[in-house]
């Protein structure tokens, strides 16, 4: 009887300890889920895009995407969603955004729908060396602003920002341009942005290649940066070195070598002739010894 009720003790207990350490197991792996599932939101929130860039041909900066010259066939393209609070985004514009490099630039195309544009819409693009989530915290705009869209009438600004205030640079670089369709509700916006130039001093950022850098797409309604940017997201663009290779032709090909082998064979002549007087010497000098 003993025997027994010691069995069914340690069973008990045993069944207990299993239990324990169940209820351990289980806590462990629901942290290990919690933790994996805040990774995952916090991945999301970040809302970033990272884009390692090509070369290909070079756009016409015109608000005009002209399709019968394939004019941004070689781009970059992607689908991405401007929101209004990087931080929580949610509810976001779907735009197209198109990059490409050639030679020493780089072009960003920006294009969506909307059932209604604002007269002062404006598109940008901020620039800075470290990445945030405030686009007051970037260093330079490129800004392509409408002052009445139904006119088409635009200007390309370029600005700086310092402490939260943007500034009109003393000299513009870069090109931009915008043009809407009055009938889809589309709008296409075209930016030239200079690689790897220190041309506009501290009012620009120096665009720096074979990194990723930090790009800025802003757009809002009005002309009060400071305060009206109303939808933003964030873009790492790894911007390729340029290595200048000219083209060579065939006909400068053949001129190249014909000249080399005339040079050649004037170089031969004269040296034979060099050659011939300075024997003709020694035998001189010989015959008057
Ligand atoms: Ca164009
Ligand atoms: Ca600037």
């Amino acid at each position: 009887m003993e025997k027994i009720s010691n069995l069914l003790g340690s069973v008990y207990w045993k069944v207990k300890r299993s239990r324990k350490l169940n209820i351990i197991s289980f806590a462990i792996l629901s942290l290990i889920s919690l933790s994996f599932l805040i990774n995952c939101l916090s991945l999301a929130q970040s809302a970033e895009i990272e884009i390692f860039l090509d070369f290909g041909k070079e756009p016409t900066v015109d608000g005009y995407i002209d399709r019968t010259v394939d004019e941004w066939d070689d781009a970059n393209k992607h689908k991405i969603f401007l929101y209004q609070n990087l931080s929580a985004p949610e509810n976001g514009l779907e735009i197209d955004l198109w990059i490409v490099q050639h030679e020493f630039f780089l072009y960003i195309a920006v294009s969506f729908e909307l059932v209604e544009h604002q007269s002062n819409e404006f598109v940008g693009i901020l620039t800075a060396e470290s990445e945030s989530l405030d686009p007051l915290d970037y260093e330079d705009a490129k800004i392509v602003q409408f002052l009445n869209i139904t006119e088409g009438n635009f200007e390309y600004r370029d600005y700086f920002i310092n402490e939260s205030k943007f500034f009109a640079d003393s000299e513009v670089h870069g090109a931009g341009a915008s043009h809407l369709e009055m009938d889809s509700g589309r709008v296409v916006y075209e930016f030239q942005l200079a690689i790897e130039s220190s041309d506009g001093g501290d009012e620009d950022t120096r665009i720096e290649a074979g990194i990723y850098s930090p790009f800025m797409i802003i757009f809002g309604e009005s002309q009060n940066y400071d305060e009206e940017i109303v939808l933003m997201n964030v873009v790492s663009l790894f911007v390729q070195f340029y290595a200048y290779n000219p083209i060579i032709s065939i006909e400068e090909i053949i001129f190249i070598t014909l000249a080399s082998v005339i040079f050649s064979l004037i170089g031969s002549f004269y040296g034979y002739y060099i050659f011939q007087i300075i024997k003709l010497k020694e035998k001189i000098k010989k015959i008057r010894s």
